[in-house]
């Protein structure tokens, strides 16, 4: 059995990535195949221990720590969960992985890009996803979406403007050949229809055009 498709979907806060991963799946599964949807920092038992430390408003963080912290969330989730369901043939879509550690920890807090991107590599393995689509908004867009949903600010939403224009630039810098920009400043079914069409022009066999 061939390898399943790994998807990521990053962006700024607000911008929409659970709700395009959530119609993604629902809309795989309409069509019988086999999903699995995470979400970083999160995902297994210690993972999720992660998430309530490293979002925790009560506590003061060190740049390091906070990396630390996303990245043993990450090897966890890695090893127990997205290695074990691709080599299973399994598409998994995640919600965040390796982009938001380059955009939060090297652009937002300034750390070393060679030593995270040397920490990333021990935690994944190697294995990179087949495409990151970076779903874009400009921040205000993606508070006011939170502001309207009524959810408490976490550690990181708490951090200062400086910190989230840092963040929403090396999103908007993300380039190469794995990585998609799609506009996402518009209602959720037209981001929908954008982001199926731009997948099923490169995964034909996994997002059929004519179907769903
Ligand atoms: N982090 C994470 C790091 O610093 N380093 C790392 O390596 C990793 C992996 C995780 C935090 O950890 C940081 C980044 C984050 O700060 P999180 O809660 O998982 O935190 O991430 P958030 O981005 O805060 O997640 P959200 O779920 O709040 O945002 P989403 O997923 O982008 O947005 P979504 O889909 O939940 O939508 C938010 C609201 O907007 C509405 C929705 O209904 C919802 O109310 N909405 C729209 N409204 C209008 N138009 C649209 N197109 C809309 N799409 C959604």
């Amino acid at each position: 059995m061939s390898r399943g498709l790994f998807l990521t979907v990053e962006g700024v806060e607000g911008a929409g990535k659970t709700t395009q991963v959530g119609r993604i799946a629902r809309r795989l599964r309409a069509l019988g195949r086999d999903v699995l949807v995470v979400r970083e920092p999160g995902g297994t038992p210690l993972a999720e221990q992660a998430r309530k430390l490293v979002l925790d408003p009560a506590l003061e963080l060190e740049p390091a720590a906070e990396l630390f912290l996303m990245l043993v969330a990450r090897a966890d989730l890695m090893h127990h969960v997205i290695r074990p369901a691709l080599e299973a043939g399994t598409a998994v879509i995640a919600d965040r992985f390796d982009l938001s550690t380059h955009a939060y920890q090297i652009g937002g807090r300034g750390l070393s890009e060679s030593d995270v991107v040397a920490a990333n590599r021990l935690a994944t393995g190697g294995l990179a996803p087949d495409l990151v689509v970076v779903l874009d908004v400009p921040p205000e867009v993606g508070r006011a979406r939170h502001a309207a949903a009524g959810k408490p600010k976490d550690r990181m939403e708490l951090a200062d403007e400086g910190f989230h224009r840092r963040v929403a630039e090396a999103f908007r810098a993300a380039t190469g050949p794995g990585i998609l920009h799609l506009p996402a400043d518009q209602p959720p079914e037209d981001v929908h229809v954008k982001l199926w069409t731009e997948l099923s022009r490169r995964f034909p066999a996994i997002f059929p055009q004519d179907a769903g």
